[in-house]
C-alpha cells in the first residue's frame, strides 16, 4: 500500500464518514553545524530529511477540534473557544490554531489524524514538524493565504508561548523550507537563506541515535539561553550598540568577560566561536572541501561538550567512536543536547563498516544500543494530494 493510501485508511478508522482528507507531509530536520546559534541571531546550516509528520485533515461543520494522534493511541475532543495548554501532544496543534486567531484568521473546526517516521525525543524535531503540519494544513483548508515565512514564525510562536519552549527559529525554518539535496545557509538575524547543493550519492548523512532523552533538556536550554543574554547585558555597558553574540567578538570576550564572570565566558565564547565555524563550514562546502568541513564539526562538537557543556557521556563516546573510522569526516551532536542523535558526515562505501563498528563499540562502551538512520535531504512541507 502505498504513503497516501495508507494514510488516508488510518484517517477513515478514527473518521469513517469523512470524505477524502487532505494529506500534508512535514519533515523533521538535521544540522550540518551552527547549533545554539539560532536565538543568539547566528548563522545555522539545516535540511529537511526523509523523516517526517504526516497528517490527514478534513474541515467540520461546527466549532470542534477532533485530533488524534496515531502513534499514541491518543485522541482528543476540543472545542475551537477552549484553546488552552493541556501539557500534552495536543498543544502542538493546539498552539498554531491560537496563533492562527490571533493573527486574525478564521479558522473552523477540524477532524485531523497524523502519524510518522521521526523517532520521537531523538532531536530531529518532531514538535516543530507538527507545528508545520497544522499551520499549513489549516492554511490550505481554510484558504487563508498565508506565506511559508509567516506560518514558520507562527509556528516558533506556538512552541514558545503555548508549549513553553524558547526554542529558536531553525527547526521550524528546516522543516518548512527545505529543499531536496540542498541545505540551508540560514543567517537566524535577517532570516535571509541560500541553498547550498549537498547531494547524499557519495557523501551520506548519518544519524546515531544515542537513545538517551534527558529530562534536563528543557530547563538546560533555557538557562543557557538566559546566560548567552547575562553575557551581552554585561558587554552592553561596554558597547552600547550591540544587540546579540552575533555581535560580539573573541576580542570583546576576553577583554571584558573572561576575568569578570568565567562561566559566562566559557558559554559567549562557545557561541562567538560557533558563528565562525559556521561560515568556515559554508566556504567548505561550496569549496568540496569535506576534510576541511569534517574538522569543523568536530570543533563544534568539543565546544558543545566543553564550553556550552550541553552534550553526555553518550554522546561524546558516539563522536569519539566515530573519529576513529576510516571515511569519516566529521561528526557531532545535533540540536539541543543532552542526548538525541549524533550527525555524521560520511563516505558512501564506508557506511556499512561505520554502522557495524559503531553500533559494537557503542554497546561495549555504554552498555546501550544505537540505532542508525541513513538520511536524504527533502523538500520541506507540502501538500501529498
Ligand atoms: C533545539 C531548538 F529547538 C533549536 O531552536 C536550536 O536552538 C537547537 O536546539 C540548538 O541548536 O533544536
Amino acid at each position: 500500500m502505498d504513503l497516501l493510501t495508507q494514510l488516508t485508511a488510518i484517517y477513515h478508522q478514527s473518521f469513517p464518514a469523512d470524505q477524502s482528507p487532505l494529506l500534508i507531509c512535514s519533515p523533521g530536520r538535521v544540522n550540518l553545524i551552527g547549533e545554539h546559534t539560532d536565538y543568539n541571531e547566528g548563522f545555522v546550516l539545516p535540511a529537511a530529511i526523509d523523516k517526517a509528520i504526516y497528517l490527514a485533515i478534513s474541515p467540520r461543520t461546527d466549532n470542534r477540534i477532533h485530533a488524534v494522534a496515531h502513534d499514541l493511541g491518543k485522541s482528543r475532543d476540543v472545542s475551537l473557544s477552549e484553546l488552552t495548554p493541556t501539557h500534552s501532544w495536543l498543544d502542538y496543534l493546539l498552539g498554531v490554531v491560537a496563533q492562527l486567531r490571533l493573527a486574525g484568521h478564521t479558522v473552523g473546526g477540524f477532524n485531523c489524524v497524523f502519524t510518522g517516521t521521526i523517532p520521537i525525543g531523538s532531536g530531529l524535531s518532531s514538535s516543530a514538524a507538527l507545528e508545520n503540519a497544522v499551520g499549513f494544513a489549516l492554511n490550505e483548508l481554510f484558504n487563508l493565504g498565508i506565506d511559508r515565512m509567516t506560518l514558520l514564525r507562527m509556528s516558533q510562536r506556538a512552541e514558545n508561548e503555548f508549549v513553553g519552549a524558547k526554542v529558536g527559529i531553525m527547526d521550524m525554518f528546516a522543516s518548512m523550507m527545505g529543499k531536496a539535496n540542498h541545505v540551508i545557509k540560514l543567517d537566524c538575524r535577517s532570516l535571509q537563506y541560500e541553498y547550498a547543493p549537498l547531494s547524499t550519492e557519495a557523501i551520506r548523512i548519518v544519524l546515531c541515535d544515542s537513545q538517551v532523552k534527558h529530562s534536563l533538556v528543557t530547563s538546560e536550554y533555557n538557562t543557557r539561553r538566559a546566560e548567552c543574554e547575562a553575557g551581552v547585558r554585561f558587554l552592553k555597558t561596554f558597547y552600547p550598540d550591540i544587540h546579540s553574540l552575533r555581535d560580539v567578538t573573541m576580542d570583546m570576550l576576553d577583554k571584558h568577560l573572561r576575568d569578570a564572570d568565567a562561566l559566562i565566558y566559557k558559554r559567549c565564547s562557545y557561541v562567538v566561536q560557533e558563528n565562525a565555524r559556521v561560515v568556515d563550514a559554508v566556504r567548505a562546502l561550496e569549496a568540496n572541501d569535506l576534510s576541511t568541513f569534517g574538522q569543523l564539526m568536530y570543533g563544534s562538537h568539543a565546544g558543545l561538550s566543553e564550553k556550552y557543556e550541553v552534550s553526555c557521556p553518550e554522546l561524546d563516546s558516539l563522536v569519539d567512536i566515530a573519529r576513529r573510522q576510516s571515511g569519516v569526516f566529521g561528526a557531532r551532536m545535533m540540536g539541543g543536547g543532552f542526548g538525541g542523535c549524533t550527525i555524521n558526515l560520511i563516505e558512501a562505501a564506508a557506511v556499512e563498516t561505520f554502522a557495524a563498528n559503531i553500533r559494537h563499540e557503542y554497546k561495549e562502551r555504554t552498555g546501550k544500543d544505537t540505532l542508525i538512520y541513513v538520511c536524504s535531504l527533502q523538500d520541506g512541507t507540502h501538500r501529498m494530494n
